[in-house]
């Protein structure tokens, strides 16, 4: 039967066809017709984001302060379970709509945990589309409430009632559980993925300091559970990101305020890196494009460790640290909760509440500078790293200038190692970065020069991990690729300017080709991760192995192609003679090989680099290529098993 006779027939045998099923009706339809409007996309990231939806109820309970424990499970089949010890979604009738709140959070768009009860919501952000979505979207879902001593249940399917509210038992519990599964016409996938869920719940927690959220996974072989719980909220969240770091101070410093209806919390402790790492949140929503909230930290940082510079003598004049400067080495979570949150960006990514950068600029300038006043030595040696980083700027500056008069960097003049393409539409150019200058004369001469630029990369490049910025433009491996993708680094990256829209990065299936991948992809992260979060950047998928029986040639690209192509060779007849051998490197292949199995658009396969977890990727970088030798060991041995092709 299609919908829309069921939804006459679901009105039909209504006791009254009244305007509020039809909005009913009419939301549900809506949000299954777009459903892309209501959760972002109908690809991984809008399946798990049923999830938070339904979780962010809980925590607004847990925020109101009645609940303290969140479950979240991933069943057999993926279906998912959230459960709470709250007060249990209200059951009796609302005048409004004649139908009990339990039917309303689940019918009706945009309803949900904002009713009744003060304190904070997070589901009251942009995202916070509520549990009826979640409901439109499942295939079935069904929720008990544990109340006043009975257990009340309702189910739905696509959003629609297959079971009015009843009460089926008796209880001496509290607290809600919803169970459901996403309706596989919607999505492209519904296998959901335990460490997507791993990474938000942990963020969750952080962010709700006392509230336990215990994930679980209770499929086939991937049984686990964790459960994370920190009462030191955000000052955990800042000594997580910074493990495997060297702090520069002991403690995390950690600042909070609240003006009308809106609270701030801060926490920063610096590293002795070079990278500047802040995470900042609104209603617990991640806001990668920064916004109001981190406008207001910047600037009072900026001013507050300036002032103690004057008032100690330490800054003399007027050559004061700059913004750049004070950020050097720092990792800081921001996290604000208000009614109304305005989303901006591109991405919705991006708090625009105007009056919360007063706010949070005021909690910085305050409270931070009594910190300072209160510990001399933590403000002295994050003073220090400012002005560290300030005369290596100023050095970085020299650098680029003496770089800019050597290689006339602003006349766009393109460095020797670069073979470029004759196309000028960067969304049709690719660049190939090439290990050795073999494999490279084989890539120039074997590509299609119209769209495929090659630049050489020779020996062993600069680690950025543990190298200040202004070693990299004095760089001689790191300079010619800065100048051929044309988009600047750090702060002054553009990828507006960039001049290619694949950077595919081509080096031998070895360790040595690991290593030199894994070199770019942290340079890259560190100084233009608009790159990696853009999809510009991929990794060539060369052959293993060339596969010969007489004339015919083959190759494969993994062990288990090898004996697909070697069987198919042998055509059933064991006797015959297939030699099989390993490609040692890149340099092995002539140039029509090399465009033939890894350079032309038709044939070749590309590995996309993706970043789904900046943090992670952060602490990863950190590990494999920082100073800290321990951590590497560690988590080489902890993930050793995994490594088929190490690619970050
Ligand atoms: C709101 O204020 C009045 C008393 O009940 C409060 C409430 O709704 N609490 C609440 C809702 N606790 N848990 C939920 C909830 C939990 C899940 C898993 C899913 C949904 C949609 C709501």
């Amino acid at each position: 039967m299609s919908e829309t006779n069921e939804n006459i027939k679901t009105a039909a045998n209504a006791e009254e066809y009244d305007a509020s099923q039809i909005q009913v009706l009419e939301g549900l339809e809506a949000v299954r017709k777009r459903p892309g409007m209501y959760i972002g996309s109908t690809s991984s990231s809008g399946l798990h984001h049923l999830v938070y939806e339904i979780v962010d109820n809980s925590i607004d309970e847990a925020l109101a302060g009645f609940c303290t424990e969140i479950g979240v499970t991933i069943e057999k089949d993926n279906i998912i379970r959230v459960s709470d010890n709250g007060r249990g979604i209200p059951v009796d009738i609302q005048e409004q709509t004649g139908k009990s709140a339990l039917e309303v959070v689940f019918t009706v768009l945009h309803a949900g945990g904002k009713f009744g009860g003060g304190g904070y919501k997070v589901s009251g952000g942009l995202h916070g589309v509520g549990a009826s979505v979640v409901n439109a979207l499942s295939e079935w879902l069904e929720v008990n409430v544990h109340k006043d001593g009975k257990i009340y249940a309702m189910s739905f399917s696509r959003g629609h009632i297959t079971e009015e509210i009843h009460v089926i038992g008796e209880t001496d519990k509290r607290g809600t559980t919803v169970r459901f599964k996403p309706d596989g016409d919607m999505f492209d996938d519904t296998v959901y993925d335990y460490e997507i869920l791993h990474t938000r719940m942990r963020e969750q927690a952080f962010l709700n300091a006392g509230i336990s959220i215990t994930l679980s996974d209770e499929r086939e072989g991937m049984e686990k559970s964790e459960r994370m719980y920190y009462e030191g909220g955000i000052r955990e969240f800042v000594s997580y990101i910074n493990k495997n770091k060297t702090p520069v101070h002991n403690d995390v410093i950690y600042l909070s305020g609240a003006k009308d209806d809106a609270i701030a919390e801060i926490a920063i402790q610096y590293n002795d890196g070079y990278n500047e790492n802040i995470v900042s949140f609104a209603n617990d929503i991640h806001t990668p494009e920064g916004g109001m909230h981190e406008t207001g930290f910047k600037t009072a940082l900026t001013r507050v460790i300036n002032a103690y510079g004057v008032r100690t003598n330490v800054i003399k004049g007027d050559d004061k640290v700059s913004g750049e400067d004070v950020r050097e080495g720092i990792t800081a979570v921001i996290s604000v909760k208000l009614p109304e949150a305005q989303f901006e960006g591109q991405t919705k990514q991006k708090l625009g509440n105007a009056y919360i950068r007063t706010l949070v600029d005021g909690i910085v300038n305050d409270q931070l500078g009594i910190y300072f006043e209160e510990h001399p030595q933590v403000a002295k040696a994050i003073l220090e790293k400012a002005m560290m980083a300030n005369r290596a700027r100023e050095a970085a500056r020299k650098a680029k200038e003496s770089v800019r008069r050597k290689t006339g960097l602003e006349s766009g003049q393109m460095p020797d190692k670069l073979q470029d393409c004759n196309e000028r539409d960067p969304s049709l150019c690719e660049i190939y970065i090439v290990e050795g200058d073999s494999a490279a004369g084989s890539a120039i001469q074997g590509r299609d020069s119209r769209f495929q630029a090659i630049l050489a990369m020779w020996g062993k490049m600069l680690n950025v991990e543990k190298a200040r910025a202004d070693k990299i433009y004095g760089n001689d491996k790191l300079y010619p690729l800065i100048v051929a993708l044309g988009a600047g680094i750090g702060d002054e990256f553009n990828i507006e300017k960039l001049r290619y829209h694949k950077i595919v990065i081509m080096a031998d299936a070895d360790v040595d080709g690991s290593h030199i991948r894994t070199l770019l992809l942290t340079f890259f992260f560190r100084y233009m991760r608009p790159l990696i979060e853009n999809g510009y950047v991929y990794s060539a998928v060369p052959p293993l192995f060339k596969l010969t029986r007489g004339k015919q040639q083959r190759v494969a690209y993994s062990e288990s192609e090898r004996d697909r192509i070697s069987a198919e060779m042998r055509g059933g007849n064991p006797n015959v003679k297939i030699d099989i051998a390993r490609y040692k490197g890149l340099g092995e292949m002539d140039p029509h090989e090399l465009w033939e199995t890894t350079m032309d658009p038709e044939k070749r396969s590309l590995r996309r680099i993706t970043l789904n977890d900046a943090i992670q990727a952060d602490q990863i970088f950190t590990v494999l290529m920082g100073e800290e030798v321990e951590p590497r060991r560690e988590w080489i041995e902890q993930n050793a098993k995994y490594v088929v092709n190490l690619d970050i």
